[in-house]
Formats: C-alpha cells, sequence, structure tokens
C-alpha cells in the first residue's frame, strides 16, 4: 500500500497512524505463537513500510504532501523515531498555506505540486511486485489537504484506473472554526465520491467526544483524537487471517456499489489507561452488541443517545423496545483477540432488516485476527455503510448553501479559477450522494 499524506492533519494523522502500526508490531502481549506473530509482523511490515536504512530504521511507504513546512519538518526531523520518512518522498513547496481555500490548493498548489506528486508515486509502484493500492490522508475542511487531496486523487485515477483508491476524510467540527469550512468539505466529498472506491468519514467532533467521554481526557488534543482515528483505522486495515484482506478487498465489500461509497468506522473498547487493569473481562458478544448498537436510530430527537460514547453493557437489553436501525450497504465486521472459534456470534449482524432487498451480494463479512491489537485482549471494528452519514452530509450541504446563497467568500474562489458552475456540480452531487442514503430502506421498509 501506499499511503499519501495531505495537509497539516493529513501529515500529523499519517504520523501518528505509522508510529501506531509501529507500536503495534513492537508490541509483546501478543497471545500467538511466535511464528504466528512473525507472519503478522512481515504483512505489517510489507504492507506500510519500504526497507530499512542502514541505521536500522524501516522506512514509512509514503508520500508528504504540504504548502507549508512546519509540520513536515517537525516529523522528518524526529531523531527517536525507530522508523522514519524518505526525505525524497516529501513535496513541500513553502508558500505559506492555502488559505483555508479549496480552489487556492486544487487550482494553485495543486497545479504546482502534482507532478512532482506523480513521479514519486510512480517510482513507489515501480519498487513493489504487488501494489494493494493507495490510501490518502486529509482534512476536507482547509485548503491543502481537501484542494490537493482532490486533485491527486483525480489524477491518481486517471493515471491508475484499476487500483485501489481508499482515503481517510476528517471532517471539521459544526462550530467555531473557518468560516470557508463547509464550502471545502462539500467540493471535497463531490470530488472523492466520484474518483476514491471508498472513502472513511472521520468526525473530529465524535473523536473529541470518545476521548472526553470514554477516555476521560478532559483536555483533550489533536494528538488524542488522532490516537483513537489511528487505532479505528488500523484495527480495520492491520492484517487478518483472510490473506486476501488488503484496501482491493476491504472496497469490495463495503463500497462495491458507486452511489454508496461513504463509510465511517466504530470500535470498542475504548478504556482510560489508567483503569485498563481493573476493565472488566467481558466476552466477545457484549462488544459485538454494543456495535451493533450504534447502528439504532434514535426516534426522535428527545431520545438521541450515542451509543458509540457508551461503555458496552454486559447484559442485553430487557425491556421491550424495539429499536429501528440505521439501513446498511454493507457491514465488515474486524476481530482482534484470542478468540475458541465459535464464541464470537455475528448473527445480529446478519439479520435481513439491517439490508436493503435490492442487496444481491453478500453485506456481511466478519474478519478475525487471533494475534492482540496493540496489547489489547479485545478489540472490534466495525466498518459501516449506512444511511446515517446522511446526516452530516446535509448539514455541511445546509451551511454551505447557506453562504452561497448569499455569495458569501465566493470572490476568493473565483479569484483562483473557480466558477458559479463548478460549485454548483458539487452542490448536486453530493446532494445526491445524501439522498442516495437518506432513502435507503431495510428489507422490510423501515
Ligand atoms: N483530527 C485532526 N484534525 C486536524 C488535525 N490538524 C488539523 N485538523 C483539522 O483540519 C482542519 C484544518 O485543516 P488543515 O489540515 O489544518 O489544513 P491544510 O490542509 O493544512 O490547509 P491550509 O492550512 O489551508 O493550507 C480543521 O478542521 C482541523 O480541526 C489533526 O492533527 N488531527
Ligand atoms: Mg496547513
Amino acid at each position: 500500500m501506499l499511503t499519501l499524506q495531505f495537509g497539516q492533519c493529513g501529515n500529523q494523522l499519517g504520523y501518528d497512524l505509522f508510529s501506531k502500526v509501529f507500536a503495534d508490531i513492537q508490541s509483546t502481549n501478543t497471545g500467538v505463537s511466535h511464528g504466528a506473530n512473525y507472519e503478522y509482523t512481515e504483512k505489517t511490515v510489507e504492507k506500510w513500510f519500504d526497507g530499512i536504512t542502514t541505521r536500522g530504521h524501516h522506512r514509512a511507504r509514503a508520500i508528504l504532501v504540504d504548502t507549508e513546512e512546519k509540520v513536515v519538518s517537525k516529523m522528518y526531523k524526529d531523531a527517536n523515531a525507530s522508523w522514519i520518512y524518505r526525505t525524497n518522498n516529501i513535496v513541500c513547496q513553502s508558500g505559506g498555506g492555502s488559505a483555508n481555500n479549496w480552489a487556492y490548493g486544487y487550482g494553485i498548489n495543486g497545479r504546482r505540486l502534482s507532478t512532482a506528486v506523480s513521479d514519486i508515486v510512480r517510482r513507489e509502484i515501480e519498487k513493489l511486485d504487488h501494489f494493494q493500492g493507495f490510501f490518502l490522508l486529509l482534512s476536507s475542511a482547509g485548503g491543502t489537504g481537501s484542494g490537493i487531496g482532490s486533485r491527486m486523487v483525480r489524477d491518481l485515477r486517471e493515471q491508475y484506473e484499476t487500483k485501489s483508491i481508499a482515503a481517510a476524510i476528517v471532517l471539521p467540527f459544526t462550530f467555531g472554526e473557518v468560516c470557508t469550512q463547509n464550502y471545502n468539505t462539500v467540493l471535497t466529498l463531490a470530488k472523492f465520491s466520484d474518483t476514491a472506491d471508498l472513502s472513511v468519514l472521520i468526525e473530529n467532533e465524535q473523536m473529541h467526544a470518545i476521548s472526553t467521554d470514554l477516555l476521560k481526557n478532559s483536555n483533550a488534543m489533536l494528538r488524542d483524537m488522532n490516537s483513537i482515528i489511528a487505532e479505528n483505522l488500523l484495527a480495520v486495515l492491520q492484517p487478518t487471517s483472510d490473506t486476501k484482506h488488503n484496501v482491493n478487498f476491504l472496497a469490495s465489500k463495503v463500497a462495491a456499489h458507486p452511489n454508496f461509497r461513504f463509510v465511517t468506522i466504530r470500535s470498542a473498547p475504548h478504556t482510560p489507561e489508567t483503569s485498563l487493569p481493573y476493565e472488566p473481562e467481558h466476552d466477545w458478544n457484549v462488544y459485538v452488541r454494543h456495535l451493533k448498537q450504534t447502528l439504532r436510530v434514535s426516534k426522535s430527537q428527545l431520545e438521541l443517545t450515542n451509543a458509540q460514547l457508551k461503555t458496552p453493557n454486559p447484559l442485553p437489553s430487557k425491556t421491550a423496545v424495539s429499536h429501528a436501525y440505521s439501513p446498511c450497504v454493507a457491514n465488515v465486521l474486524v476481530t482482534r483477540g484470542k478468540s475458541a472459534g465459535n464464541d464470537i456470534a455475528t448473527k445480529d449482524f446478519r439479520k435481513k432488516h439491517l439490508y436493503p432487498e435490492w442487496l444481491t451480494s453478500d453485506s456481511f463479512t466478519h474478519l478475525h485476527q487471533e494475534r492482540k491489537f496493540l496489547n489489547r485482549d479485545k478489540f472490534l471494528a466495525l466498518i459501516t455503510n449506512n444511511s446515517e452519514i446522511h446526516r452530516s452530509l446535509d448539514m455541511y450541504l445546509e451551511k454551505a448553501w447557506n453562504s452561497y446563497k448569499c455569495a458569501a467568500f465566493l470572490h476568493q474562489y473565483k479569484q483562483f479559477g473557480m466558477e458559479e458552475d463548478d460549485f454548483l456540480r458539487a452542490f448536486a452531487k453530493v446532494e445526491n450522494v445524501m439522498q442516495e442514503y437518506k432513502s435507503l430502506k431495510g428489507h422490510n421498509g423501515s
């Protein structure tokens, strides 16, 4: 796999991701034989790294793209790291950033840097016997990650028609950040929904809430949120017992339909470091049931509960209330840790009512890895492609449209070559995707 990190968020998150990959292969409490751990480590290294330097550092197979030096320069100068980035893979022409402006990133900085990025991509792929696909990391709110990221996803699609492209896109906090973030988000989502095979959408607000509510971190910083994001992504991407497991395989399982390519990841358990020794040993099914609950739809605004922010309940609910679940196009459950083979019951995720009638292929996949993930006894991630995402899409659309109606900030985009038609096409694209998700119905019409 080849990872491309764009802008401040993409680069910071990428750094934390590679650090976690390394921590995972360094972890000692693996729960499996030496041989099985060796195989896991080999596969991990093959996926994320590209050889070892003469000083014994693993080299990340990654390309770093930014328009400000400060973030990337911090990363390759980290002398304590046990892994490093290849300095030749850094594309950074200091130009003071892209001013939180997608058009500036896409049209000006993207045009300036795209050939350099494409050259490195070609060089990296030529070195590989088996290329597993691209993995792009960026935020949708700024100008560089969103704009250059969008330009590169378009270019990669043109240059590598049959290769898989997956992305992790960080969505901004809904309040208190920059005013152009909603335009940038809509423009980014429009491009990725057309060109990437699979986009994992990550809500910063949700990550912040997990950090404060579940991990009891009263002063959650970006680094803390990145730690949760990186764990979620790795829980999905690290090797499992299925030998086909790679980006291409995941995309074919969870985002096979071209109208539904946005997914989210739910995971469990999340426990504060200090209470880990006292954490009760739940069996697998407590967590599986908990993850299923994260698919519940609240019936009214008043009943709004967010199962992702609760600790798993070891007892099944006794109340007779029948909950509605958001219709899903596909779900992939990844379980990591020791199991007795038949002690993970996944029938709840196979229930017909979760999936639309028109689906012909199998919409649920369970992947397992006996080796413990980051020293945890059990860790589960659900990668879900479901209707609930329409709420976030709708919110960004509405906010962007409200600004657009009064022509707010449009001149800043027109100045870099964007026209009203470009905006309208992006609005129409995302509106369409949002409506498709909103109108999904489960088997019995729920
Ligand atoms: N989760 C997370 N979000 C981040 C991080 N850094 C920035 N963000 C979010 O990303 C958005 C801002 O985008 P940046 O990535 O800083 O922007 P950029 O791509 O560098 O673009 P310009 O600075 O405009 O050139 C905001 O929504 C931030 O909350 C990070 O390390 N982690
Ligand atoms: Mg920046």
